[in-house]
């Protein structure tokens, strides 16, 4: 009897300790300890300027990798005449994409241009160390830092310089991302893109032309004048456009570099099949619209079945049409009736600028700063610019208008009737019903809140192009207008 009952224990036992080795076993072939992943080989890693990636990582064995990257200090157009002394990691905002995989050793060069005026760092949120690597990698202009990291956790990662003072590096788009894809890399799509969200600071209000200067009491203040992808307004607009094809999926890696702002990323007329929440493991289905926290990031995929233009907006829509958040997808292929059909109007969805527009009201009595003097190839040139952040979204590229909503200003009659009239329109706003080119119109233009001499350059810009009678309107026009109101 003692016997039987000793040798049921030890049965027992051995069962259950076999039992405990097979599972411990099985969860070590599907997710292998990082740290116990043995390098085969070294590799140059591929780096990507936005909106591209690298290709990649597949089934390849994890590497010694090696990852050079420059810092360089340079003047880039933050919109139409605007212009930024951006810093950046390789040369775009965001930084150049760095692809790896779980178990890799990644020896990270980080060089200092020799004509950059300040010291930089780099720290990224896929390391394992002190500062993510900021620590070790402090370099002053003309000298260069080399540390090396092993990537432990799977995921999309925001990186960005960490040199005093941090919030001023990261608002002149020292950020980018750096993805570590698990072993056996994602599942394979068909397009794959790089989107970064930042939010930038100038001395001037939105549009004002000009080098801006970086205004510290804006960013302390969270007052943003322009909310961008990509670094700069339209990075993904007009020849930046992303594409892909009906029947494709889409993959987007899309960061959030701050300094401040959370986006609230979303395709209009698009749904994440998966997001990738906060980058990390945990995969949402069904996805309308996904936080993304400054200095975070999130994978979301995507198929497209309709041909059209999807637009990328931060839904804090403000941003989207007034700073810059906006970008496009562009599908091409075949229409699905099932699954869309309806009569499709371009021009529905387009940047507006930051000019700040009312109701229309009986005249204005704000005063306006004095008139400079401008040649008319000047005039037209600053009244394109209005046009293009202030009337565009409404009267389109080519002044052409939409049917029964806006009118043109191409060729327009009403337009070249009256030029006092035209002033007004602008000035004071429009109601009330109107014939333009033999259509009527009624609807609401807003009251532009546009000085004499903005009115008086973008006028003179709509009467030089398109067809129109080349009438050269003047700021003393406009407020010979609005007195006589
Ligand atoms: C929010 C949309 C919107 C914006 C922005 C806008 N307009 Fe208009 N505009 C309209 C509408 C709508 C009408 C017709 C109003 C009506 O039916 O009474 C109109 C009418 C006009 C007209 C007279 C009709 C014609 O076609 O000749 C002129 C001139 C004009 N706009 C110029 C401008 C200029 C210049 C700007 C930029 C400074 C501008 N608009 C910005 C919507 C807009
Ligand atoms: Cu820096």
């Amino acid at each position: 009897m003692k016997s039987f009952n000793l040798t049921l224990i030890i049965v027992c036992f051995v069962l259950v300790v076999s039992c405990g080795v097979n599972d411990a076993s099985k969860d070590g072939a599907a997710l292998q300890d990082p740290t116990t992943i043995v390098i085969e080989g070294t590799m140059e890693a591929e780096l990507t300027a936005p909106p591209f990636v690298p290709a990649p990582v597949g089934d390849r064995p994890a590497k010694k990798l090696i990852v050079n990257m420059e810092i360089l200090e340079e003047v880039g157009a933050m919109a139409d005449g605007v212009e930024y002394v951006y810093w950046t990691f390789g040369g775009s905002v965001p930084g150049s994409f760095i692809r790896t995989r779980v178990g890799d050793e990644v020896e990270f060069t980080l060089s200092n241009h020799p004509e950059n005026k300040l010291p930089h760092n780099i720290d990224l949120h896929a390391v394992t160390g002190p500062g993510g690597g900021a620590t070790s990698s402090f370099v002053a202009p003309g000298h260069e830092k080399v540390f090396s990291f092993k990537t432990l956790n799977p995921g999309l990662y925001v990186y960005h310089c960490a040199t005093a003072p941090v919030g001023m590096h990261i608002a002149n788009g020292m950020y980018g991302l750096i993805l570590v894809e698990p072993a056996g890399g994602l599942p394979s799509v068909d397009k794959e893109y790089y989107i970064m969200q930042g939010d930038f600071y100038t001395k001037g209000e939105n549009g004002e032309p000009g080098l801006q200067p970086f205004d510290m009491q804006k960013a302390v203040d969270e007052d943003a004048d322009y909310v961008v992808f990509n670094g700069k307004v339209g990075a993904l607009t007009g020849d930046g456009v992303i594409t892909a094809n009906v029947g494709e999926t889409v993959r987007l890696y899309v960061g959030n570099g701050g300094p401040n702002l959370t986006s609230s990323f979303h395709v209009i007329g698009e749904i994440f099949d998966n997001v990738h929440v906060e980058g990390g493991d945990l995969i949402n289905k069904n996805v309308q619209t996904t936080s993304i926290p400054a200095g975070g990031a999130a994978i979301v995929d995507f198929k497209v079945d309709v041909p059209g233009t999807f637009i990328l907006v931060d839904h804090a829509i403000f941003r989207a049409f007034n700073k810059g958040a906006l970008g496009m997808l562009k599908v091409s292929g075949e229409e699905d009736k099932q699954i869309y059909s309806g009569e499709m109007q371009e021009g529905i969805y387009n940047p507006e600028g930051g000019t700040i527009q009312t109701m229309p009201d009986d005249g204005s009595t704000v005063v306006s700063a004095p008139a400079t003097n401008k040649s008319l190839s000047e005039k037209i040139a600053s009244g394109k610019q209005i046009y293009t952040q202030t009337c565009f979204a409404c009267h389109q590229s080519e002044g052409q208008g939409i049917p029964n909503a806006f009118p043109p200003l191409a060729k327009s009659d009403y337009l070249n009737a009256d030029v006092k009239r035209a002033i007004g329109s602008v000035l004071n706003g429009l109601t009330g019903e109107i014939t333009v080119n033999g259509e009527k119109y009624n609807s609401i233009m807003t009251k532009q809140t546009l000085t004499d001499e903005e009115i008086a350059d973008v006028l003179t810009y709509v009467y030089n192009s398109w067809g129109n009678n080349k009438t050269n309107v003047t700021p003393a026009m406009v407020s010979e207008v609005k007195s006589s109101h």
